[in-house]
């Protein structure tokens, strides 16, 4: 994992960053494994990368797209695209762990991490939760501390190339901790929650968290 931009030496972004570090905040219990450790239970590995979605490829030009952040933040955020790569940029390379049993190593991804944006944002106190809204109608949750993994990102490049429509450009989320169904795929608006709101496969029987490494398929397992 390379962070290309330099922070500056001190700011309100570095001390929100100690502060979180102190409160243990955002820990998600990763862990580094050993190779043969790396494919979670139930999966097996493909080398080409499958599409997955509702049937529906929203066709959303770079030009017209937006990112709306809003609800529980200090600061709500309506950016366009120029306003969004004008952000500080990441480029982290993980796996991705389908529900469905494939994975996929070494995705290079490049985008504004979840906690860049965070750090503009700024979820207030009562912020426990975060939903995704997708062009398609699609909707996921997840828990503010898995949002903010130091891996997740909003990515816009994949391989060194805009990421393509069927993948979920101009932007999707990245999330590689947890089953790809949390990487919302043709990004439109994140939400800052008090309380828990089960998205659009959560609300289907699919489980709240989806840990891969716990096989968390399924609400129930
Ligand atoms: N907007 C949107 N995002 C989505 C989906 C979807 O249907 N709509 N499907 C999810 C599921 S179930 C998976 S497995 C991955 C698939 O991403 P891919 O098509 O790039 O492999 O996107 C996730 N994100
Ligand atoms: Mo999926």
């Amino acid at each position: 994992m390379t962070h290309e931009n330099e922070p500056p030496p001190e700011s309100k972004l570095t001390r929100s960053k100690e502060r979180w570090a102190r409160e243990g905040k955002f820990l998600t219990g990763k862990t580094s494994r050993p190779e043969d450790q790396r494919l979670p239970p139930g999966q097996h590995l493909t080398r080409d990368w499958p599409t997955l979605d509702l049937g529906l490829t929203p066709n959303i030009s770079r030009e017209r797209w937006r990112l709306d952040v809003y609800g529980a933040v200090e600061k709500p955020i309506f950016w366009d695209f120029a306003q969004f790569t004008a952000q500080p940029q990441s480029k982290f390379i993980s796996d991705i762990h389908c529900v469905t049993t494939w994975s996929r190593y070494d995705n290079q991804w490049e985008g504004l991490a979840t906690r860049d944006l965070l750090d503009t944002c700024r979820p207030r106190e009562e912020a426990r939760f975060v939903v995704l809204h997708s062009h398609d109608g699609y909707t996921t949750n997840l828990a503010l501390e898995d949002f903010a993994a130091e891996d997740a990102l909003l990515a816009h490049s994949w391989s060194g190339a805009p990421l393509e429509q069927e993948h979920g450009g101009p932007v999707r989320l990245v999330v590689p901790h947890l089953y790809f169904w949390k990487s919302a795929k043709w990004l439109q608006s994140i939400e800052f929650l008090a309380e828990d709101a089960p998205g659009y496969w959560e609300v289907r029987g699919y489980h709240n968290r989806g840990d891969p490494w716990a096989e968390q398929r399924y609400s129930g397992d």
